[in-house]
This record gives C-alpha cells, structure tokens and sequence, in this order.
C-alpha cells in the first residue's frame, strides 16, 4: 500500500491533531530505519495505522478484547491501552493489511514487550520522540535514539514507568516485562 492511500484511509479515523501526531510518527520512523536497517516501507505503514483505532469507543474495543480473546488483564487496567491491541485487529479487518510484522508493531506500540523485533522497537520510540512530543525527558530520549536504539526504548520505557507512578497509576504487565527484557538483556546503558 502506498503511503498517500494509507494516510487517506487513517485521516478519516482520526482528528487533526492525531492525524498530525501520526505524520510525525511516520517521519520519525521512516528515519529511525534507515538509521537502523529496518525494513522502511513496513515502518512507514505500522507508523502511519499505529492509533488507527485511537477514537473507537470503549464498549466496542471492549468487546473485540474479550470476543477475540486477547490479554483479559487489559480490562483491568486504563482503557488508553485498549487502541493498540485493538487496531492491529481492525487495521487487519478492515484495512486488509496482513504482513504480521507491522501488525505487531502495532500491537506492541503502547507497551512494549520482551523480544521486542527491530521494527517494534523503530514505532515504540518514534511515538515516543516524533517531534510534536513535548514531555520532560523526551529531548534526552531523541539524543540517545540518534545512536542507540535498545538505550533509547529502555530510556522511553523507563520515563513512562516513573510518570504513571508519579500519578498513582498502575503500570501494565507488558510494560514492566520490557524494562526488564531490555535491563537483563541488553546491553550495559
Ligand atoms: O496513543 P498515543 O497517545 O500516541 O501514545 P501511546 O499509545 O503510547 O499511549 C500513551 C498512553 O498510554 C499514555 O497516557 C500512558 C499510557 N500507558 C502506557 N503504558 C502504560 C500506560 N498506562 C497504564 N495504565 N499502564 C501502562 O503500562
Ligand atoms: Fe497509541
Ligand atoms: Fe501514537
């Protein structure tokens, strides 16, 4: 699929501002693969679906969780998890893309997880650093992606962690499953 017809088909699922986040997402990760080898096509196209289903409503992506028996934990937890499991289910359905690579690259985007592949890893941060993003920390997370892309996810991973505890909220298992894939079995950071 062609990048115009991908992001003519997202647009209409999101609002401006979304829209304009996800732009951002797709150069940033159209940079991060060729810094790193990724395939850039299949980075472009997870970038461009990653909030494909952002703006569903609750009861419908509720549903889909239990209906297609994904991870029932996520029910427990704050429902802005819901959209990326959901959306590489929907961005399948309906949008007829099957490569399962960038389908779990979208599934994967908010939280992470173990074993991350190189692409995950490519959408994870570029919807962490696209240049709209302005959160404490977030300019250390760009510098480090310049050269090191395991450093940065665990940098990335690590702020969201100490910014949900901060607010008192309760972090989802996947979340911690990557800091602690990356802190065991990365390299020293
Ligand atoms: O969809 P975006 O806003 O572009 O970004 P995202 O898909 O990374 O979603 C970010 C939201 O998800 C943000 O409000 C923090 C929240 N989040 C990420 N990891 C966890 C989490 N919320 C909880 N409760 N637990 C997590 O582990
Ligand atoms: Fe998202
Ligand atoms: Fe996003």
């Amino acid at each position: 699929m062609e990048r115009n017809d991908a992001l003519q088909i997202v647009k209409k699922h999101l609002t401006d501002k979304r829209y304009e986040h996800t732009l951002g997402v797709m150069e940033t990760a159209v940079h991060l693969a060729e810094t790193y080898g990724a395939d850039v096509k299949k980075a472009e196209l997870a970038a461009i679906f990653h909030d494909y289903a952002k703006f569903r409503p609750k009861e419908e992506m509720k549903q889909l969780i239990i209906d297609e028996q994904m991870d029932e934990r996520l029910l427990q937890f704050h429902h802005e998890l819901w959209h990326a499991p959901v959306g590489a289910l929907l961005v399948q359905r309906e949008v007829g893309i099957t490569d399962e690579e960038i389908l779990a690259a979208i599934r994967w985007h908010t939280t992470g997880r173990p074993k991350m592949t190189l692409l995950e890893k490519i959408v994870y941060l570029a919807d962490y650093i696209e240049p709209g993003r302005r959160f404490p920390g977030v300019d250390d997370v760009r510098g480090i992606a310049a050269h090191h892309l395991d450093d940065a996810v665990l940098t990335a991973v690590k702020n969201t962690i100490f910014f949900l505890m901060s607010k008192r909220q309760p972090v989802f298992p996947a979340t911690m499953d990557t800091y602690n894939d990356l802190i065991q079995n990365g390299e020293d950071v």
